[in-house]
């Protein structure tokens, strides 16, 4: 879109969320979460983290267990080091704004943009005609939960990626359409980084670690204790042959790869560094090691997890205000946006 303004001139903010679908586990702390605490510490940029309850009932749901599983998602961002001091926690649904400004971007997206969408295929598996609408237009909500801030960066998995490219063209159209010369939206950057953005199934090395797995052996749950880590990881599945000395050397064996990558992930090394240590070795050797990289790093986020989650009323006044601060951003930028697309009032 070459008429597009990209002169956006708003303050640094960081958005992102996470589905309370199931308990959070490896794949969600590497990919999103530890960066999410990374860029806490950067004071120059607000950062928001809700827990997208809205999307989660895209998909078939318990309504008596839903309030539950947003409290338990909040207390894991907590116990991986989110701070309710600095950043916002709160439930998406507790903010309206989200759900307005996805209306007007509903009318921004373009219907071939959205059938492009690689989650809803997979989601809607081979029946997609019996899959909810709400699923369909799952990643405008998303862009709705960025731009109602102005995000400007958004840490994510890099299976959100499709999602963050689809945001920047809902932003860019919405600019071009309605922006008489200027960015009223950021082109949101997505930040997918390092050997953690991509952590596949313990099961299977081709399919990501998922929270909607029915395997509960396929991932690490965040709240699992030292003995059931060190089983799953002693479970994973692997191949017979030794650790390669290169990264090069682990292509194709997609099992192998993923440990080496968590274990990378886990010590702040790269996998180059972790195979230089471990090449020649069996998974004999080498599970144990990262059992015990991964408890280590682990058990304090379980045991703070598992204090927090028994106090749920401290858990609800975090979020309530988390929510306040949130609306306090957010309802400003809709009824902006409402004013710019000529709403009445
Ligand atoms: N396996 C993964 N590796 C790296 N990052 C991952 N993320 C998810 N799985 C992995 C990142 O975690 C954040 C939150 O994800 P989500 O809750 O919105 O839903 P999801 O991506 O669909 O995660 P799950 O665990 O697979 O949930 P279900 O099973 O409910 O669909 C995102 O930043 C994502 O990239």
């Amino acid at each position: 879109m070459s008429d597009t303004p990209t002169n956006y001139k708003g303050p640094q903010r960081v958005l992102s969320g996470m589905q309370p679908t199931g308990r959070l586990h490896l794949g969600n702390y590497l990919g999103a979460l530890k960066n999410w605490v990374e860029l806490q510490k950067d004071a120059s940029r607000e950062c928001f983290y809700c827990v997208v309850d809205m999307h989660a009932i895209t998909m078939p749901h318990d309504p008596a267990t839903l309030p539950d599983a947003v409290r338990s998602a909040a207390a894991a961002y907590i116990a991986a080091g989110v701070d309710p001091e600095k950043s916002a926690i709160f439930a998406q649904s507790a903010v309206p704004a989200h759900a307005e400004m996805a209306w007007i971007l509903n009318c921004v997206a373009r219907l071939g943009w959205l059938e492009r969408m690689t989650q809803f295929k997979d989601k809607a598996g081979k029946d997609k005609e019996r899959a909810s609408v709400g699923l369909f237009t799952y990643p405008v909500l998303q862009a709705a939960d960025i731009l109602v801030y102005k995000a400007t960066q958004v840490p994510v998995g890099e299976d959100q990626k499709q999602h963050l490219e689809l945001c920047r063209d809902i932003a860019a159209r919405f600019n071009r359409d309605f922006g008489k010369g200027e960015a009223v939206f950021p082109l949101t950057e997505p930040l997918i980084q390092g050997p953690g953005a991509r952590i596949m199934s313990l099961r299977d090395g081709t399919s990501k670690m998922s929270k909607s797995d029915v395997s509960d052996n396929s991932r690490i749950n965040l709240e699992d204790d030292a003995d059931m880590i060190a089983r799953k990881i002693k479970k994973a599945k692997t191949d017979p042959e030794p650790l390669p000395a290169t990264v090069e050397e682990l292509e194709g064996r997609a099992e192998a790869s993923n440990l080496v990558g968590i274990y990378a992930a886990l010590s702040g090394q790269t996998k180059a560094d972790v195979l230089a240590e471990f090449g020649g070795q069996g998974f004999g050797a080498f599970k144990p090691a990262l059992a015990d990289v991964a408890v280590q790093y682990l058990a304090p986020i379980s045991d703070e997890y598992r204090r927090l989650i028994s106090d749920k009323a401290e858990i609800d006044r975090m979020l309530t205000k988390g929510a306040e601060r949130a609306r306090a951003v957010a309802q400003p930028v809709v009824d902006e946006t409402k004013k710019t697309v000529g709403f009445w009032g």
